[in-house]
């Protein structure tokens, strides 16, 4: 983390403002009042997430930005009811959408909880600002959000619990794409909650506007459609969302409030746009703060260098990115078939996330097959495997391994259907994942856990190329396979992985197959055995080991789920074996590897590391932070070994 200097904008301007709802306009000086704080606010928001933008940690601008005017309005009406005034208003910002993150740490400097120099590191590794709101982990956040349709039903039990309080959902129209925000309006509605959403319906999501790539979709129909009480009005006029917000406040049971707003009002350049969604670029910011007047936070952001990048691994080439790529072989292989036979039997499903899982070049080349879906993976993974009920027939799928966690339900009756689906989650893993823990994709092997007996019939094969090469051979391999398969990629780039002698492991010649493992370097003293992103890592913890004289073998293991025999055999005999992973510690491949070594006779020393910590922010220093890097990986070496 850089060292603090002074927050360049005046957050001591900021005036605390308690409003009674029971007045339903805004006095001129109240108004004036309102919007100071508001263009404040909006100015350190645009300022702070630009910083993390500049400082190549990303982050996202526009929603939190959007949605200003109606957290400062109901700050007003919390601090109301902390002096007394009615109702009483849970204080709490419940978001439904976390990357609006920059809210929460505001309100917390704002509330004296987080001094504003820290908003300077936003996003940094170690620095606590991580990409998602994490309770208790940074000092005044009081919620932990970030996968979307997952806190308006956790809102409505907390709205249970305070039954003599008004509770706040900060709301969106992609959030409210999710089955989740279906139930929980009809739970609000039948328990006559006091919950009051607050919808930015600003039709931005990440892959485009749901008025085009969503026909049908009506925020407020939906919602009047489960009985809730539907207002719709415009966002940025303050005092009619502020007569709107009074109605809502003081009268009993849900409500909705829709709000409509472009994204990111008032700044140039990505003002409408889906560029909004994510950091603004430093000229637009710098745009911006200038049209401002705001010459300290300009100088500041101008001086803003990127962040330390990735050092070099001993092994390791050039750098490949295998969630893009995926889109880019998949392309190859449709282009290899005809159109009508194309069409008739692939599907391909998108949720929302597009080109950080490499579908847009699917959707560019292959738009015939390309399917739209929204914020919807529990849905569009049925429908997936729906279209691959046939034999010959398969939906191809793609989100974050994250979210993985979300359709396991959804797998297990795909299997039992005897479904083909190919699933592509990115973003496995911790490195690189600046979102932070929400969005570690560490449970994957929760995908295979199907009954022995008819996975005999039908497969789930989990596989996790460890480099470029690899994963061209092995989507080549698996593309027209029967069954369920889970092809898995992380946000970062892996580089290619290289003998002794600087070749390709994976180079011509090499040909993928199923089920088997590989030897990375040969190692006489015990093997680590490793998959994805970690294998490089380990290759370089390995070399150095060697280099002090412990012969250390490594194995990469790219197929999770089937025990390689030969591979199993010679481990077996190894004096001992090591896991090292990017999962989960507690379900990763090290939880069952050591049991399938016990059952072939294993009787050597055994350990497995891997994500077991709460995620630190920051980019690849994630890896480390767990003791991943090859660093940990070599110390972890030694301790076994003794
Ligand atoms: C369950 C889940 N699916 C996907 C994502 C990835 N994701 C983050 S933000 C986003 C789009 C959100 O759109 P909206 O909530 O309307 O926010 P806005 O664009 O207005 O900031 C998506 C798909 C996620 N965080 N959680």
């Amino acid at each position: 983390m850089s060292t603090a200097t002074a927050f360049p904008i005046d957050l001591d301007a900021f005036q605390p403002l308690p409003l009674d709802p029971s007045s339903v306009t805004l006095t001129d000086e109240q108004r004036e009042t309102l919007e100071a704080n508001i263009q404040l606010c909006r100015d350190a928001i645009v300022f702070f997430t630009a910083v993390g933008g500049a400082r190549g940690v990303g982050g996202h601008t526009g929603g939190a930005y959007d949605t200003v005017p109606e957290v400062m309005i109901a700050y007003s009406f919390m601090l109301h009811a902390k002096e007394g005034g009615q109702p009483g208003v849970v204080p709490i910002f419940f978001d439904e959408a976390g990357h609006r993150v920059a809210t929460q740490y505001l309100m917390a400097a704002l509330e004296g909880e987080l001094d504003y120099e820290r908003l300077l590191h936003y996003r940094e590794f170690d620095a606590h600002l991580p990409g998602h709101p994490e309770r208790n982990f940074t000092p005044g956040v009081k919620i932990s959000s970030g996968r979307l349709g997952h806190m308006w039903p956790y809102a409505n039990g907390v709205a249970m619990a305070n039954p003599d309080s008004v509770v706040f959902l900060l709301g969106s129209d992609g959030s409210q794409m999710e089955g989740n925000d279906a139930e929980a309006a009809r739970l609000a509605v039948s328990e006559n909650l006091n919950i009051k959403l607050l919808v930015d319906d600003n039709d931005v999501t990440i892959a485009g506007h749901p008025s085009n790539y969503m026909k049908g979709y009506d925020v407020a129909a939906t919602l009047q459609g489960h009985g809730l009480d539907v207002n719709t009005g415009k966002g940025e006029d303050l005092d009619d969302l502020y007569s709107r917000m009074c109605a809502a406040v003081t009268s009993e049971g849900p409500v909705a409030l829709i709000n409509k707003r472009p994204m990111a009002p008032g700044i140039e350049g990505i003002e409408g746009s889906t560029h909004g969604h994510d950091v603004i670029p430093t000229d637009a910011a710098l745009t911006y703060l200038k049209g401002r007047g705001l010459d300290e936070a300009v100088a500041f952001l101008e001086s803003v260098e990127k962040g330390p990048s990735q050092p070099k691994y001993r092994g390791s080439g050039d750098m490949g990115k295998n969630r893009s790529l995926f889109g880019k072989i998949v392309n190859e292989l449709l282009d290899g078939m005809s159109e009508e036979d194309r069409v008739a039997s692939v599907r391909v499903f998108d949720n929302d996330l597009e080109g950080s899982c490499g579908l847009d070049s699917i959707r560019k080349e292959h738009p015939e097959v390309f399917v739209r879906g929204g914020i919807m993976e529990r849905g569009n993974f049925s429908a997936a495997a729906g279209f691959g009920y046939e034999e010959g027939k398969q939906g191809i799928y793609a989100t974050f391994s994250a979210f993985l966690e979300m359709i396991i339900s959804e797998v297990t009756m795909a299997r039992m259907n005897y479904s083909n689906v190919l699933c592509h989650f990115s973003h496995s893993g911790c490195d690189q994942m600046a979102d932070n823990s929400c969005h570690f994709g560490i449970n994957s092997l929760f995908a295979d856990g199907g009954i022995e007996e008819l996975d005999e019939h039908h497969p789930t094969r989990l596989y996790f190329p460890a480099d470029q090469h690899q994963l061209r051979s092995c989507l080549n391999k698996i593309f027209f396979d029967p069954g369920l398969r889970f092809l898995f990629s992380n946000r970062a780039p892996v580089p290619d992985l290289l003998d002794e002698d600087g070749n390709l492991i994976y180079g011509d010649g090499y040909e993928f197959v199923a089920g088997k493992d590989d030897v990375i370097r040969e190692g006489t003293a015990g093997y680590v055995v490793s998959f994805g992103e970690t294998v490089y890592r380990a290759l370089d913890a390995v070399i150095g080991l060697k280099e002090e004289g412990l012969d250390v073998g490594l194995i990469n293991k790219s197929t999770l789920n089937i025990y390689d025999e030969a591979m199993m055999a010679k481990l077996a005999k190894a004096p001992f074996v090591m896991v090292a992973e990017g999962y989960n510690v507690k379900t990763g491949l090290g939880s069952r590897f050591g049991s399938q070594l016990l059952k072939r006779g294993f009787t050597g020393k055994y350990d497995y590391i891997g994500v077991h910590r709460e995620g630190s922010g920051g980019l690849w220093q994630q890896m480390g932070y767990q003791g991943l890097d090859p660093e940990g990986i070599a110390r972890s070496v030694k301790e076994l070994v003794g």
